[in-house]
């Protein structure tokens, strides 16, 4: 019986140091996360000090220099972080994929020496919470019509608008925040929570990503000086590269989810027994679990040549849209299937499937829809931009 989900011995084209830092985060997943995932996620409650516990094991920045507080990893640590993170719940992965590829890319990427040092170190640890607001009540899939607005007001300028679904703005301490000037071009402001004027209301009863915080940025009139602003950053190649990064983390994480389920479902089948025999000698169920590991070693190979070509800079964004849409749509499939295996057990707590299946639904819409990355290949392919 081979039970692996290396079914492609991807783990020889790793690294002693890559196979350490994914045994470490594993470790802190099962000690730290799936003792209390279910609970979290039931009652729509935070997992305690989990920003801290994330920084303390290195997954928050993990690419970013040392020198600002990040670990100074290669491209292929950040996915395998990622993957095992959403191992024990998209929520985990999202806290830190957000944190890193949303907050600390941005700010080291576009900011200042200043705003690097300010910033950075606390965003390493936990210290300090980050949330990105990309997306407006009626800018979604198109962030190019944003309606938020910084305009010059004396020495400084006022930044006013509202951004929406934003993971963890209730509990942010700052936002990086994504504005038209009166030029017309977008410009990154790091916003404090302090300021006056904005506000960032929970957007509650959520089906879905129940242990993560979600809801609005709202700005009346702040007050923003100009070493707020992200310097190098003036159109919206700036907060889609942002994008990049966290789609191929996500590429990566769904992988784990997917696993999950996989293992999950292939356990029971063994153990469970109906009309005399394992589940699992039946040739439907056997299917089933065939194409669950297929799917996943496809997956994997995907992202390891992808983590590949980010290490040597030459991943293209189509390549991770790509990424983006093949995997969470295969970990989305899984989970669904992988419920039906274990029948009426798929629908209560004790199994992972059913959480899964819920967070995917958000991971297949945010960091653009499945639809969305499929028009990207669609226009790289024929050379014809279905969006306009
Ligand atoms: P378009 O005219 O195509 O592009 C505008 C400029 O941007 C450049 N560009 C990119 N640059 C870097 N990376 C990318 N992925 C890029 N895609 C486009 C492009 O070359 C152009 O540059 P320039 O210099 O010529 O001006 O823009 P468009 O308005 O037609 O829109 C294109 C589209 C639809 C693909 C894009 O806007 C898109 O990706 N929409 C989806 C929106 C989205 O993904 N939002 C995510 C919000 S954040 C989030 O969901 C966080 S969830 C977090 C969690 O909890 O994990
Ligand atoms: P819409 O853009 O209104 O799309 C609705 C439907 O229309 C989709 O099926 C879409 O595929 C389809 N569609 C749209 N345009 C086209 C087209 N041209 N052709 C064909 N079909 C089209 N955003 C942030 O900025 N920061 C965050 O931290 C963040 N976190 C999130 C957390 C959660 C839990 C969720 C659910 C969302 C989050 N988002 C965040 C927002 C997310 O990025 C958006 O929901 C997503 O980009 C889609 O936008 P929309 O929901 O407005 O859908």
């Amino acid at each position: 019986m081979n039970s692996t989900t290396d079914y492609f011995k991807i783990d020889d084209l790793l690294t002693d140091e890559h196979k350490l830092i994914r045994q470490s985060v594993r470790d802190f997943v099962d000690n730290e996360i799936k003792p209390v995932i279910d609970d979290a996620a039931q009652h729509h409650k935070d997992i305690p000090g989990l920003m801290k516990k994330l920084g303390a094991i290195g997954a928050l920045g993990p690419y970013i220099p040392e020198e600002y507080g990040g670990a100074g990893l290669d491209q292929m640590s950040y996915g395998l972080i990622m993957q095992e993170l959403e191992r024990g719940d998209s929520a985990v992965r999202s806290a830190a994929s957000v944190q890193s590829s949303l907050v600390m890319y941005p700010i080291y990427t576009f900011g200042s020496e200043e705003q690097k040092r300010k910033y950075l170190p606390k965003l390493a640890t936990g210290e300090f919470v980050g949330s990105f607001g990309l997306t407006e009540p009626n800018h979604g899939s198109n962030p190019g019509g944003m309606e938020t607005r910084l305009t010059k007001n004396g020495d400084h300028y006022l930044l006013n608008g509202a951004k929406m679904w934003i993971t963890n703005s209730p509990i942010c301490d700052i936002a990086v925040v994504w504005a038209r000037d009166e030029e017309g071009k977008i410009r990154g402001v790091i916003v404090e929570r302090e300021m006056q004027g904005f506000s960032t209301p929970e957007t509650l009863n959520k089906w879905s990503l129940r242990a993560s915080k979600t809801g609005e940025l709202v700005f009346e009139n702040v007050k923003i000086e100009e070493s707020q602003i992200l310097p190098e950053v003036k159109s919206l190649r700036g907060p889609l590269s942002c994008l990049n990064s966290a789609r191929y983390g996500i590429s990566w994480g769904v992988i784990g989810a997917a696993i999950d389920c996989y293992d999950s479902a292939l356990k029971y089948s063994l153990e469970r027994t109906q009309f005399g025999k394992p589940i699992a000698s039946y040739q439907l169920q056997q299917k089933k679990l065939a194409e669950f590991i297929t799917e996943i070693t496809k997956a994997q190979l995907l992202c390891w040549r992808l983590g590949t070509l980010k290490n040597e800079n030459k991943a293209t964004s189509e390549q991770i849209s790509m990424a983006k849409r093949n995997n969470v749509k295969m970990a989305l499939d899984i989970a669904r299937e992988s419920r039906q295996i274990i029948g009426a057990m798929g629908i209560v707590g004790d199994f992972p499937m059913m959480r899964h299946a819920a967070n995917l639904e958000s991971v297949i819409t945010y960091e653009g829809t499945h639809d969305v990355h499929l028009l990207i290949t669609g226009a790289d392919i024929t050379g014809i931009n279905a969006f306009v």
